[in-house]
């Protein structure tokens, strides 16, 4: 088989990716370890930019989610006992970002796939990338015991953090920053109506919580707990209940509880990969990078990951210009590196880490109150959590 552009995996990078480059006229084929209810079955990201509802548009897989996601102009804060709302719409002259789950967003890119005839090859075993330091990179996967081979004039990586391309890479042509956090997040989905109608940030005496939802009839809500937590010794009783004790008097009200439909602890962690390319293979998505939650930030990297490899790939074919291509590391590194920097200041600002004393507490409340009453305070969080626009640090 031969294609222009392999994309390795089928999750939020892959699909937006081949949906792009699809409305483009260029050629991809998709290999996905896993089959496509599995992938769905992942409960993870809630929170869209604007910049990813756009790309969502652009690639025209936006109807549903415009008819069903839930704009919100706003988020609160809750620490020291008491609430305060960062008015996102007013701070950063009007922009907004949209409640709409992953798995939704996933299902819209899947479903314009497959109306479109496009191949995906699912549950594609030993899937193992070659030459893509020359200009014939190749692909072997095995499928029902079966062994195939891809040819392709590119390799685009969007196969998380665990998957095959990053590991390819010699490991002298690459760094790698990490920072892991000692504590993750139980989080649990139910089909009870969300305790408020924008998100909580929760910073208590007992660590970070949060108030999120997927619609208005259902609720996601996260705790932070030590690492040696397994999901099975919390019932869900024990959740709420420890969630009760994180949240203040009015959310305590107003909170309906009711059985899980999913619940399932995440670790916590910053990472870097540079560069995102060698050669003909380019990294997009957690294949390159990943954030602690605690910013909403990495599916919409994800998305904006893609829109400059898109772009640079297009220019390649289009224009016979390799500059697009050339440009990609670099571009989105920056953009990477500023959420990647946000997400980690707003972790270490929520959560309770085990070897700090009461003093943090004390100084992480002090920061919030600043924060909290300063004009350039709010908006510095609000800005960075609408996401910064595409072209920002390029402007003149
Ligand atoms: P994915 O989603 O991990 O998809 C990668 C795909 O590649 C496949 N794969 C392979 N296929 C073939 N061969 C191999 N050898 C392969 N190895 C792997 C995998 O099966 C999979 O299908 O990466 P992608 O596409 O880059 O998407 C990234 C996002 O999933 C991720 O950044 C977000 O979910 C992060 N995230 C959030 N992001 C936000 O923007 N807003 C949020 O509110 C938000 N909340 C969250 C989150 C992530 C969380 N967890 C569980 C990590 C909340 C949580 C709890
Ligand atoms: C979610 O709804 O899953 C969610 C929302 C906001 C975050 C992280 C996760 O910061």
């Amino acid at each position: 088989m031969r294609t222009q552009v392999a994309i390795i995996g089928a999750g939020p990078s892959g699909l937006l990716l081949g949906q792009l480059l699809h409305k483009a006229g260029i050629d991809a084929v998709i290999l996905e370890r896993h089959t496509g209810e599995y992938v769905l079955g992942r409960i993870r990201a809630g929170v869209l930019e604007q910049v990813c509802i756009d790309l969502m548009d652009e690639a025209g897989v936006g109807e549903r989610m415009h008819r069903e996601g839930l704009l919100h102009g706003g988020f609160d804060m809750l620490f020291n006992g008491e609430r305060h709302r960062v008015d996102m719409h007013r701070l950063t002259g009007g922009k907004q970002v949209m409640v709409y789950g992953q798995t939704e967003l996933t299902r819209d890119l899947m479903e314009a796939r497959s109306a479109a005839g496009l191949t995906t090859v699912y549950e594609a075993m030993n899937v193992r990338i070659h030459d893509f330091d020359t200009s014939r990179p190749r692909v072997t996967y095995e499928k029902d015991g079966v062994s195939h081979e891809l040819h392709c004039d590119f390799i685009a990586g969007c196969d998380g953090f665990h998957g095959v391309c990053r590991a390819s890479v010699p490991r002298h042509a690459i760094r790698e920053y990490e920072k892991v956090y000692p504590f993750g997040w139980l989080g649990l989905l139910s089909d009870t109506p969300p305790v408020h109608h924008e998100l909580i940030y929760v910073n208590s005496d007992r660590g970070f919580a949060l108030c999120s939802q997927r619609s208005k009839t259902r609720s996601r809500y996260y705790l932070q707990v030590p690492l040696t937590d397994k999901v099975d010794h919390w019932s869900d009783e024990a959740f709420w209940q420890e969630l009760r004790l994180r949240l203040d008097e009015e959310a305590n009200d107003k909170l309906v509880t009711g059985p899980s439909i999913e619940k399932s602890i995440a670790p916590l962690r910053s990472f870097v990969t540079e560069p995102l390319r060698f050669g003909r293979l380019f990294l997009a998505g957690d294949a390159g990078h990943i954030v602690p939650p605690t910013g909403a930030k990495g599916l919409n990297l994800a998305a904006t990951d893609v829109k400059y490899l898109c772009n640079g790939l297009i220019e390649y074919y289009r224009d016979k210009s390799e500059a697009g291509i050339d440009r990609y590391s670099a571009l989105a590194l920056k953009r990477i590196w500023r959420a990647e920097r946000f997400s980690w200041w707003f972790t270490q600002l929520m959560h309770r880490f085990p070897d700090d004393g009461p003093i943090v507490a004390k100084f992480q409340q002090a920061e919030l109150d600043y924060l909290m009453h300063s004009e350039a305070g709010l908006r510095t969080i609000a800005e960075n959590y609408v996401g910064l626009p595409l072209d920002f640090g390029q402007r003149a």
